[in-house]
């Protein structure tokens, strides 16, 4: 696919998935996210998350602090920590987006199928083994198991320290 098409696709392709990932954590289907939904999407998924914790995933993201993410609160968020390069803006909520972007058959797991065309068409070819390593351990697609939610913010986790640790590096470097 040439370039311009690629990313012509991927914008619309990426629109679709956020609104299907909203529609998903938004279970009574009102148009927002608390806390109880949040939380029934985990169990669903076999996530554990204190209740604190869940409280606190919205927290961050809630603009007009009215205890829920709206539509245009989680929009807002997504694009945030897409445009983010410094790693400081919190993920926590936008990792678990990834998950049900990602999740595209919605069987509450990502198979490296799955992975493998949000992160072609984010990144191309160039770069899609190095982040398929960072999430699977490898990137070839015949010894990988599906990633449970937990298992999937576990690695995304650990990937984000990684870039973390070689920003801060970088900084060290140039002064
Ligand atoms: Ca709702
Ligand atoms: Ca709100």
């Amino acid at each position: 696919m040439a370039q311009a098409a690629r990313e012509r696709f991927a914008k619309k392709n990426e629109a679709e998935d956020l609104l299907r990932a909203f529609r998903r954590l938004d279970t009574r289907g009102d148009g927002k996210i608390d806390a109880d939904e949040l939380s029934s999407v985990f169990r669903i998924l076999g996530h554990t998350a204190k209740k604190t914790e869940i409280e606190d995933m919205i927290w961050e993201v809630d603009d007009d602090c009215d205890m829920c993410v709206n539509w245009p609160e989680f929009q807002t968020m997504y694009n945030r920590c897409r445009q983010d390069k410094t790693g400081y803006e919190p993920r926590r909520l936008f990792n678990v987006v990834e998950f049900l972007m990602n999740d595209k058959d919605d069987s509450g797991t990502v198979s490296i199928e799955e992975a493998m065309q949000i992160l072609y068409l984010r990144f191309g070819k160039g770069l899609l083994d190095s982040h398929l390593e960072d999430m699977f351990g490898t990137s070839d697609a015949n010894s990988t198991s599906d990633l449970t939610l937990t298992e999937f913010l576990n690695s995304l986790h650990l990937s984000q320290a990684k870039h973390l640790r070689s920003t801060a590096k970088s900084h060290q470097q140039k002064r």
